[in-house]
């Protein structure tokens, strides 16, 4: 088995100093705002698993199918020896990208990257003993900080799939897709997988499960919260919410506190309280028109070259290049 050389841009204490910073400034702002990125502790990425399997989460389904109707056109128009994957690394649909690029004969080296370590070392090991002659070169580091940091040789495809990049609100994703730019070369692509607008009962279903997973999946960042800060939340006294919003195309999952209660977080010697029926958000997840995304990369400097698209309209990946 070969040794991995995994390059580190995120100590865990610099995890648990930004954790313990945005904590602070969420609970302190009004209206009150968790990030997403917390949701993904073990138990969190157990139920986002149970999410992607759900009836009503077509999203998952949707990208594999467009992913597998079009991946040796991907590899074939970008002959990349080199596979970026942001965030996650362990999906099959990594494998199917692999297998598409080794079939075509450029593939050299595959680059997760990923915030969770753990999450990394189990992707690289599991791809490294799939894939022969493979070189794996996994990156921590997080997708808004660090891209500047990702390795520079052969021609490389960086993909970032799932529609994470829904969780980004516009300022957000400006500076990230300007990371992006910056970071690709003359012969390198950006495959960006992006949740599509559309008949919002749907897309709400889609955020708020019949069988309440999505419910139990928002309440664990309390969890998550109460573990690695000290708090005393009490997930039962409150409720998950999914609006869409119509005016910024984005999904808001919330939590509303169902009484008046008192929350102490320990270690940032923080007292906060809610009133019944107060509102938190947790997450945003944008949904993406083809127009908004070809004018959000250009503005980057990238060109949307594909757009491809299941037949029902509800899921698009592009390929844009510098
Ligand atoms: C992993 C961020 C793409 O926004 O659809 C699923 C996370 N949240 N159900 C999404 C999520 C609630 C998911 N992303």
């Amino acid at each position: 088995m070969p040794t991995l050389d995994v390059s580190v841009h995120l100590d865990p204490t610099s995890l648990a100093a930004q954790m313990a910073q945005d904590v602070r400034d969420g609970l302190t702002r009004v209206p009150k705002v968790l990030p997403p990125k917390y949701f993904y502790d073990a138990r969190g990425s157990e139920l986002f698993d149970e999410i992607t399997r759900l009836p009503e989460y077509y999203p998952t389904r949707t990208e594999r199918a467009i992913l597998v109707e079009h991946v040796a056109q991907i590899a074939a128009v970008t002959e990349a020896s080199t596979l970026i994957e942001l965030g996650s690394g362990t999906s099959e649909k990594t494998r199917l990208l692999l297998q598409a690029l080794q079939a075509a004969g450029t593939l050299r080296r595959f680059v997760p990257f990923d915030v969770d370590p753990a999450v990394l070392a189990e992707a690289s090991e599991a791809v490294g003993a799939e894939f022969d002659g493979l070189v794996v070169e996994p990156v921590v580091g997080d997708f808004e900080k660090h891209l500047g940091e990702l390795p520079r040789q052969g021609r490389r495809l960086l993909a970032f799939l799932g529609s994470t990049v829904g969780n980004l609100d516009r300022e957000q994703r400006t500076a990230f897709f300007a990371d992006v730019r910056a970071t690709l070369g003359e012969g390198d692509a950006f495959l960006l997988g992006t949740d599509l607008v559309k008949d919002p009962a749907r897309l709400v279903a889609a955020y708020d499960d019949a069988q309440g997973v999505t419910a139990q999946f928002n309440l664990n960042v309390l969890h998550v919260i109460n573990r690695s800060l000290g708090a005393d939340f009490d997930p039962d006294a409150f409720t998950h919410r999914a609006v869409w919003d119509a005016e910024e195309e984005w999904i808001e999952m919330r939590l509303e506190s169902a009484r008046d209660q008192d929350v102490r977080v320990a270690d940032l010697d923080l007292d906060v309280s809610f009133t019944r029926g107060e509102q938190m958000r947790t997450e945003i997840s944008a949904k993406f028109r083809r127009a908004g995304v070809a004018a959000e990369l250009a503005a980057a400097g990238l060109e949307l070259v594909h757009w491809w698209t299941d037949p029902n309209d509800d899921f698009a990946l592009s390929l844009s290049v510098p």
